[in-house]
């Protein structure tokens, strides 16, 4: 079985910047910069032999490139329960639209609908036990938190290899997007 989702990936300077946010102080696990990602669709555990046909289907999608914006924190899944710290993006119909299509396709595939509204963002950190207080002012000191827009060109298949230490996240298929 192989671990996989669909996700787009980040240029080496927005890694940076958003590794920068990082507070080491926090009872949290913090994603490096060669783990940061926004999840279009997580799949879960796939069995090899599909691997050529979620492929194919994947290679399908015409879709445009576009321009994303990463802006804002967020704490999912809510501010009372902080489990995850994550940038946002300024939404773009694009983006909707591609992830719309990849659900689409996996369903058709058999894979199990998503029951859960898209929400985009990229995990900046996974939450131990860090004090609602300590996020709300984190958020507070990060309210203008934004980064300049970067090309997306490309989704990816990525299978998440776990360990105990952290996900290694390898990218096994580029799926180009329409220049
Ligand atoms: P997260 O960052 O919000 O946790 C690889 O695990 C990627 O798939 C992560 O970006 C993770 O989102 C996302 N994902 C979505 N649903 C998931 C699930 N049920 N289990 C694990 N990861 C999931």
């Amino acid at each position: 079985m192989l671990r996989l989702f669909v996700a787009l990936d980040l240029p080496e300077d927005h890694r940076r910047r958003l590794y920068a946010l990082r507070d080491p102080s926090w009872k949290a696990r913090w994603a490096t910069p060669d783990q940061f990602h926004l999840t279009l669709r997580f799949l879960g555990p796939v069995e090899e032999d599909l691997l050529p046909e979620l492929t194919r289907t994947l290679a399908e999608i015409e879709a445009p490139a576009f321009e994303l914006a990463p802006r804002g924190l967020m704490v999912l899944p809510s501010l009372t329960r902080p489990r995850v710290l994550a940038a946002a993006v300024d939404p773009v119909p694009e983006l909707h639209a591609l992830q719309a299509e990849i659900e689409r396709r996996v369903v058709d595939l058999g894979f199990t609908p998503e029951d859960r509204p898209f929400r985009p963002h990229i995990t900046l950190a996974r939450l131990k036990q860090v004090p609602t207080a300590a996020v709300r002012s984190f958020l507070q000191r990060h309210r203008d938190f934004a980064l300049t827009p970067f090309p997306v060109r490309a989704f990816h298949l990525y299978e998440s290899h776990l360990h105990p230490d952290g996900a290694r996240y390898e990218i096994l298929h580029r799926f180009p997007l329409q220049p």
